[in-house]
């Protein structure tokens, strides 16, 4: 039977790029029949990296019922593809907070606080031995350089920008440009269709008190989603409704200013400005200095929800 590495849903360079990383390795340690999978469509960034290093795109998998799994880039069951509670999970490599996932058995769980997968990835290819094809180090520089915001992010380690040093200097890649391409690419799915937006970087956090679901925009040019602020909201209104929420934000993450701008609908607005300390104004609420969702913002949520 074959064993699929997957991340998360509504998938981002990094779930998907560690997939095909951890696979590899999976390969080159002996081990047989493992195979890269994916829990949904592919970005535009994602797409950007798998050409330039010539990767295809893995298989779409719908459901993982009756299915034996090794999870990366997430570990929390609302994360996770449809079925999971049916699979038999054998594994999970993240960098993460610890959620809720359960497992019948014992498994290996590796998670390290590194700024994306692909840099404990490489930490487990360094322990193991296994030699990194260039390909693949191309892959785990696009997965940093997207999950750490080109190194800026407060999640970026020391090990991150080792990494990400050594890589592109072996690899001839200028990696502030590489980045800047990467988020060029970015740009793309904010001026698709509303649901892309809001759906391309996903996440529902279940907390003691509150389900709280946020969506992700990391961008250079924060003013291309504020235009569209009120079409947002109403696909948040109905989001909270279909998903079961109890509060639901889009952060925009202003990678050159180094700030946040959350935007929130009107019926959150008096809890989000307790959990903050601040007053939301026009449905929108500025955090100097914070550009990690995992890192910063989930953080202070959990402190006041959790
Ligand atoms: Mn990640």
């Amino acid at each position: 039977m074959a064993v699929y590495i997957i991340g998360h849903k509504n998938p981002d360079v990094d779930s998907v790029c560690s997939a095909i990383i951890y696979s590899y390795i999976k390969n080159q340690m002996g081990f047989k029949n493992i195979k890269p999978a994916r829990a949904g469509e592919i970005n535009e960034e994602t797409e950007l990296i798998l050409k330039r290093f010539n990767f295809r795109k893995p298989a779409l998998l719908k459901d993982l019922s009756g299915k034996e799994v090794i999870l990366v880039d997430h570990n929390e069951a609302s994360q996770a593809q449809n079925g999971i509670k049916k699979a038999k999970i054998l594994e999970v490599i993240d960098h993460h907070r610890i959620g809720d996932m359960e497992t019948g058995e014992p498994v290996l769980f590796i998670n390290r606080p590194f700024g994306a997968t692909a840099s404990v990835l490489a930490m487990e290819a360094e322990k193991n031995n296994v030699h990194l094809t260039e390909k693949i180090k191309g892959l785990i520089l696009g997965a940093v350089l997207s999950d750490t915001s080109i190194l800026r992010s407060t999640a970026t380690t020391k090990y991150d920008r080792r990494l990400v040093k050594h890589f592109s200097k072996e690899l001839g890649i200028n990696y502030e440009k590489f980045g800047m391409e990467i988020f060029k690419a970015k740009t793309k799915s904010i001026t698709g269709t509303t649901k892309k937006v809001m759906e391309s970087d996903y996440k529902k956090i279940k907390l003691k008190k509150k389900v709280i679901g946020i969506s992700q925009v990391k961008t250079t040019e924060p003013c291309v989603i504020l235009a569209r602020k009120k079409e947002l909201l109403k696909y948040m209104e109905r989001k909270t409704r279909s998903d079961k929420l109890n509060i639901m934000i889009a952060m925009v993450s202003d990678i050159e200013k180094n700030r946040a701008i959350l935007i929130v609908p009107n019926s959150d607005i008096l809890e989000i400005q307790r959990a903050f300390n601040k007053k939301v104004e026009n449905n929108e609420l500025i955090l100097e200095g914070v550009l990690s969702r995992k890192h910063q913002l989930v953080p202070i949520l959990k402190k006041v929800f959790g």
